[in-house]
């Protein structure tokens, strides 16, 4: 028999990590990320435990959380058990190896001992890959390169770009893929290709932010959609039961391009 769509990508991953995301993609037919950007313990908990069972994955940014501490991980790890998805700490690693080995294992966050994913700029070259790597690849975690950014005006474009992808294929036990705003690689790469800036009701937010839909991502080839605000809306006047149904509602138009652009 033909192997489905999911099976064919799963086999391709060296890493454990890289299967997961795919896993639970297909699992909860859900290409939705949500990015958690709330900067108290509270609120950021009740945000993710409302948007969970509609999403493959939660992105957060721990350096903004004011209470910080490792109840707050603890928490996230049993929401993550509960709603089934995958932890992406959205740190932009931009150091040389040895400084971001220190900061991936150690300090307040810990990163390493919690996230199942985080990211890195390919800037430094080489080395900020076998940094992380010394750290995170025993603990069976992966890693996102940087390859282009959402944001106006983005310097990570051309021959950049395509140096992150030869860093990531030098890496293929570690690097599962990219954050970028389109398809890179080629099929024997498989990377995962996760996007941020979509929004389905605007088209930027005044600070450089552009916003493209989930439609206009999937089709430019993405496997994960990656929505703040589009959802959360602000902390001021947090709304868990708005936040609710815009997750859905961005899973929904999500799944809908995917598996109609792979014929699922
Ligand atoms: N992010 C981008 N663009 C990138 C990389 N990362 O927006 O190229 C992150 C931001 C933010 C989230 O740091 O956490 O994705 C986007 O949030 P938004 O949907 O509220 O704009």
């Amino acid at each position: 028999t033909e192997m489905g769509y999911f099976e064919q990508r799963i086999c391709l991953q060296q890493n454990k990590m890289a299967r997961t995301v795919l896993e639970t993609v297909q699992r909860k037919q859900s290409i939705l990320c949500v990015s958690a950007d709330f900067t108290t313990k509270d609120k950021l908990l009740k945000l993710v435990d409302a948007v969970g069972p509609h999403v493959c994955m939660i992105k957060t940014h721990v350096d903004i959380i004011s209470d910080f501490d490792h109840d707050l991980v603890t928490q996230l790890a049993t929401l993550s058990a509960k709603h089934d998805f995958v932890i992406f700490e959205d740190r932009k690693f931009a150091d040389i190896g040895n400084t971001v080995s220190l900061q991936y294992s150690s300090g307040v966050h810990r990163i390493a001992d919690w996230s199942h994913i985080t990211n890195a700029h390919a800037l430094p070259g080489d080395g900020i890959v076998n940094g992380l790597k010394k750290v995170g690849l025993d603990k069976g975690r992966g890693l996102l390169l940087l390859a282009e950014m959402s944001s106006a005006g983005s310097l990570a474009v051309g021959s950049y770009t395509q140096a992150s992808v030869d860093m990531a294929r030098r890496h293929k036990d570690f690097v599962i893929g990219f954050i970028a705003q389109r398809k890179l690689g080629d099929s024997d790469d498989d990377f995962l290709i996760l996007t941020p800036g979509v929004g389905l009701d605007v088209k930027g937010d005044g600070m450089g932010q552009q916003y493209r839909t989930p439609q206009e991502v999937v089709d430019a080839g993405t496997d994960v959609t990656i929505v703040g605000r589009g959802i959360t809306g602000s902390e001021a006047t947090a709304d868990f039961d708005k936040a609710a149904s815009e997750a859905l509602r961005y899973k929904q138009a999500g799944w809908e391009a995917f598996a109609s652009r792979h014929k699922l």
